[in-house]
């Protein structure tokens, strides 16, 4: 072997040695978060929807997801297979949306559901650990006997 190979074959050598590894990343739960946020309809009575209405995630990042209700009703995060996917890290009650919002409760452990009040804002953190599509809705019932899910409060989540 010429000395100009046997350098070539040690950086080479050198190089994957040096690799990362597709090890998992230690401690999930303690990156830094990727915000998302999700507001539950807007500032009109009656507009029940999910801004967006599509959501995607990645296994393995931490997120934090931002549900902020505008509207005047009560309005809930309901998806069974969303949350069969996910490890949650912490769920935040805020006193505000934005920078500036202090937190003012935080519940720990797995979470099934999150109602958010007219006017609150929640963070959920959490970390998606299955892959799949997951449907979303309000199960809320209105006088005139129709879900906010029959008027559109529906979303599509999908965990890549
Ligand atoms: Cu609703």
């Amino acid at each position: 072997m010429s000395t100009l190979t046997k350098i070539m074959v040690a950086v080479v050598s050198s190089v994957f040695l040096l690799s990362p590894v597709a090890f998992a990343g230690g401690n999930l739960a303690k990156q830094k978060p990727i915000e998302v946020r999700l507001d539950m309809g807007k500032d009109s009575a009656g507009d029940h929807k999910f801004y967006p209405d599509k959501l995607t995630f990645e296994t393995g990042k931490l997120y934090k997801l931002v549900l902020h209700n505008p509207s005047d009703s009560k309005h809930y995060f309901t998806s069974p297979d969303f949350v069969s996917r996910v490890y949650t890290r912490k769920v935040q009650v805020m006193d505000d949306l934005g920078a500036g919002a202090k937190q003012i409760g935080e519940i720990k452990g797995a979470v099934s559901e999150v109602e958010i009040y007219p006017g609150g804002t929640t963070e959920w953190w959490f970390v998606p650990v299955a892959t799949g599509n997951a449907t979303v809705w309000c199960h809320i019932k209105d006088k005139d006997g129709k879900t906010h899910r029959d008027k559109g409060m529906e979303g599509m989540i999908t965990i890549l």
